[in-house]
């Protein structure tokens, strides 16, 4: 297996495994495909890692790992999604390009942790 390595190229802020679909891209509904994904909160980007195969999440390294995809979160918009999915805990985030994604977590306060984390970047992104 690759070594991990240790650098990545932004600091990475937040990192854990949640429920994922992607509802719309360029504005067009898609249907709805819930998978678990890594995401990785890191500069201006959301991104997103298959889910590694085999045990051992903390021995995973997302530097060594290529992205499954990447959302910039400059003019993008995050909501809980109340209306958009039978399951608890969902939040909907919306970018400029017209891609929107549903994540989501069992545990309220997981799911409370990204919402904020992921606020607080497109709102220093907005000042800028
Ligand atoms: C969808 C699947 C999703 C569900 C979605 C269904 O059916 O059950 O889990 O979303 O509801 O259409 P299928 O697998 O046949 O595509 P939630 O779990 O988020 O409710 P929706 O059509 O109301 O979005």
């Amino acid at each position: 297996p690759l070594p991990c390595t240790p650098a990545l190229p932004t600091e990475v802020q937040k990192a854990g495994q949640l429920n994922r679909t992607k509802i719309a891209e360029g504005g067009r509904k898609l249907r709805k495909s819930w998978g678990v994904s890594w995401v990785v909160l890191a500069g201006n980007s959301l991104i997103f890692y298959k889910e590694p195969k085999g045990p051992a999440p903390t021995a995973w390294c997302p530097a060594s790992s290529r992205p499954e995809s990447s959302v910039d979160l400059r003019g993008a918009a995050l909501d809980w999604a109340r209306d958009l999915s039978s399951k608890k805990n969902v939040i909907h985030l919306r970018t400029v390009t017209g891609n929107e994604f549903l994540l989501q977590s069992d545990h309220e306060a997981t799911i409370q942790e990204w919402a904020r984390a992921i606020r607080g970047v497109i709102r220093q992104l907005d000042l800028e």
